[in-house]
């Protein structure tokens, strides 16, 4: 049970964003959590509420009084509970990356994310508590996400957060680990790929969202033994090529949202513009929401989008990251590092797309989670 007066509420108005269907989680019981702490998303100033959004949540030693010494289980935050702001409803979390006395990466799925006035509570403070089936198990990640790749592994295989167990893997040229927008990210040396293996999950044709973020260490990215560079950034492609969807850099345009809606040719997206400047992250998410296919660069569209039809089927063709359909040797691959891999089969409202953006942005500006700007 727990004892009145023990719990002390730590933090005061965390300014994080700052860094469907509600899914509603388990009555959260507070006994045994000495501590609570308001994590505020006053960040979020677009208008439109969004349902199951997956926020990151940054812990660092010392940031609005908390500290790693007040938890249960320092060395892995198994005792991290998050809930609404009626401290009742108990909500998703996956910590992607725990470091005892840096700074650690959370999602948290915040049912409701409406205006600057969202908040949740983080509980923590409780030896006896251990790490939830959820905080495994992909329910994180509502059924929308057919695969999230947070590419913070440092070997083996690239993880897919999602319930579709999409794994990637990563071939020979491939850095895994390196520094990205949050925890680790995958540099691609420019004659190397990650690879996903077709499953139903994947096979998307009807709308669809694919979003990354990319640093280029080389722009346009190098060319193959064609002289031209096709290599896609995510993309799922099939039927010879002119079937699927994705993110692509089109040799003489640049970078593009493409759908191959079969035997007529390529879709494509009005073009990222300008070209990205090497060696700085950017997010990019191509969307196609059933009737326009459009391109976004750090929350902004790129041109008006363009009338596309559905992408037509990829089976048996994988996910690839950083190559070419067909033909890396002959047409090129990408030089440079992915972070945060999704896909989605929805289009993605420029609410949301915003948000994502946004989100990560403020807390690698950031650093800390009391950062006020
Ligand atoms: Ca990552």
């Amino acid at each position: 049970m727990r004892r009145r007066g023990r719990l002390i509420s730590v933090g005061m108005g965390l300014l994080l964003l700052a860094c469907g269907q509600v899914a509603t989680g388990t009555q959260f019981n507070n006994a045994g959590f000495s501590r609570k702490m308001p994590i505020r998303f006053a960040g979020y100033t677009q208008s439109g509420t969004l349902t199951n959004f997956p926020a990151l949540v940054q812990f660092a030693e010392g940031s609005n009084g908390f500290s790693y010494a007040n938890m249960g289980s320092p060395n892995s935050g198994a005792d991290l509970r998050f809930t609404d702001s009626a401290g009742t409803n108990e909500l998703n979390y996956e910590i992607e990356t725990w470091t005892n006395g840096g700074t650690s990466y959370v999602w948290v799925q915040v049912p409701q994310l409406a205006d600057t006035n969202t908040s949740i509570y983080a509980w923590y403070g409780n030896a006896a508590a251990t790490a939830p089936a959820y905080t495994t198990n992909g329910a994180t990640w509502d059924g929308n996400f057919k695969a999230v790749w947070h590419m913070s592994e440092t070997s083996g295989g690239v993880r897919d957060s999602t319930i579709n167990a999409n794994h990637g893997t990563a071939s020979a040229g491939i850095s895994q680990g390196v520094a990205g927008m949050v925890g680790g990210a995958d540099y691609f040396n420019g004659s190397s790929i990650i690879s996903a293996a077709h499953s139903a999950s994947l096979e998307i044709t009807g709308p669809w969202t694919v979003s990354c973020w990319t640093y280029f260490s080389q722009v346009p990215p190098p060319v193959g033994s064609s002289g031209y560079s096709y290599p896609n950034l995510i993309g799922k492609f099939g039927g010879g090529g002119v079937n699927g969807y994705g993110m692509f850099w089109y040799y003489t345009k640049g970078l593009e949202a493409i759908i191959g809606p079969g035997g007529a040719g390529w879709v494509e997206s009005p073009k990222v513009t300008p070209d990205p400047t090497a060696s700085v992250w950017y997010h990019y998410q191509g969307v196609y929401d059933g009737a326009k296919l459009r391109m976004y660069v750090n929350g902004v569209e790129q041109g008006t989008g363009t009338t596309s039809a559905n992408p037509q089927p990829t089976s048996p063709d994988p996910v690839i990251m950083g190559r070419h359909y067909g033909d890396g040797a002959a047409y090129g691959y990408f030089k440079g590092s992915l972070d945060e891999g999704r896909i989605s089969n929805v289009g993605r409202s420029p609410a949301w797309i915003w948000a994502e953006w946004k989100n990560l942005r403020r807390c690698r500006d950031c650093r800390h989670a009391n950062c006020r700007r």
